[in-house]
């Protein structure tokens, strides 16, 4: 996971950062004479012509003959001049924005919606335009301040384990939902797996009833991890399956029911109108969102689609495992603006970890 984002935004600090006479030996010199890149050209090759996009050129400064003459070398680049003049950068809105075409594309290109990547930018471009910034610190203080966007973007998960044993309610329940396929069967079976070998007491209700063999897929699961599984016949009423597997817990005292259900499309509304019956029915204490990582700008629209509908509490990102841009999370996050809880990391039942937004940051290397 993040492996492209990562390497993507690694590229554009360097950039930014990066002084001509470091890139020299890596470009020929009839290539730098003959390259006049314009904004937009050039920031368009992504991570692949840096030697045009740091040239005193791209700001702006056609490489005049005396410079040339002179030093019998390239013209230095903004920064490199500047740098030399006083060991302090100050970069202009304009010279911001000869980068910001190129930002944004990368973040695009890895699943960040575009009211997400335009959000960070404004916020980087506020952050370090017109600001001295110390010689040789640029990268640092670019990926500091993304850094800090992006945990700002990302609210703090809550603890579940804590939630489930403090919660005066008892049982404590937690209804899933989510698009078909998206991995909320698989991880009911962690998020179970995970409470169990935590000493609390779980029932499973099998309310999807729509689903061919979805019954007995999650009957598997309870099987294997040693939990009862509440359900009724194929084509009955989900609400009903949840409200008996409630009824179940209590005179059971199990703690905690996880509510398994049939996955819809956030644009069928009489399915959503469904879930949002389940849910009043069955008044849970958490409502998860189960989204695919890879599924990249699908997942935010359906996230806030099934956030205004049936809101959620907290969302679960299945197939995080083989899921390589990372931008999903970010995106989810920031438009419903609740917690990503866990990850899912892969179809056994360990495969789950509780999101941890300096993991993220770290895997994104900010
Ligand atoms: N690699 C990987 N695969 C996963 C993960 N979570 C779920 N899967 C796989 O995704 C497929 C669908 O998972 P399910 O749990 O059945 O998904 P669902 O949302 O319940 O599907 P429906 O009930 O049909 O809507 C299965 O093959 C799972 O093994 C994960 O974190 N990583
Ligand atoms: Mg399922």
């Amino acid at each position: 996971m993040f492996k492209f984002l990562k390497e993507k935004l690694k590229q554009w600090t360097e950039k930014v950062a990066k002084s001509p006479k470091e890139e020299k030996s890596e470009t020929k010199p009839e290539e730098k004479i003959s390259k006049k890149p314009k904004k937009g050209i050039a920031l368009k090759q992504l991570g692949t012509d840096l030697d045009a996009a740091l040239r005193g050129e791209i700001f702006g400064h056609e490489p005049k003959l005396e410079d040339r003459e002179n030093e019998k070398e390239l013209p230095k680049s903004f920064f490199q001049r500047i740098k030399e003049k006083t060991g302090k950068i100050k970069i202009s809105e304009d010279e911001f924005d000869r980068y910001r075409d190129e930002l944004e594309l990368l973040l695009l290109e890895n699943n960040v919606a575009f009211e997400v990547s335009d959000r960070i930018i404004k916020e980087l471009k506020s952050r370090i335009v017109g600001r001295e910034l110390l010689k040789n610190g640029i990268e640092g203080e670019i990926k500091n301040a993304l850094g800090d966007i992006i945990s700002e973007i990302l609210v703090k998960p809550f603890d579940l384990l804590e939630r489930v044993i403090e919660s005066e309610k008892k049982p404590f329940v937690i209804l899933f939902f989510g698009i078909n396929g998206s991995g909320k069967t698989t991880s009911i079976a962690k998020i179970a797996e995970f409470l169990k070998s935590r000493k609390i007491k779980c029932v499973l209700a099998a309310a999807d009833t729509f689903r061919a063999a979805s019954i007995e897929q999650l009957k598997e699961h309870g099987e294997n991890i040693g939990i009862p599984v509440i359900a009724h016949e194929y084509g009955s009423d989900p609400a009903s399956v949840g409200f008996d597997a409630i009824n179940y817990a209590k005179k059971n005292r199990a703690d905690c029911v996880l509510i398994d259900t049939a996955g819809r499309m956030h644009t069928e509304k009489n399915l959503i109108k469904e879930m949002e019956k389940i849910s009043k029915v069955c008044s849970p204490d958490l409502k998860i969102f189960v989204g695919e990582s890879i599924t990249g700008n699908d997942a935010t629209e359906q996230a806030r689609i099934f956030n205004e509908s049936i809101g959620i509490d907290g969302l679960i990102l299945a197939k995080s495992d083989i899921d390589e841009k990372g931008g999903t999370a970010l995106s989810v996050g920031f438009v419903t603006k609740k917690p990503i809880l866990f990850l899912g990391t892969g179809q056994k039942y360990s495969d789950i970890e509780p999101f941890d937004k300096n993991k993220f940051l770290d895997k994104l290397g900010l």
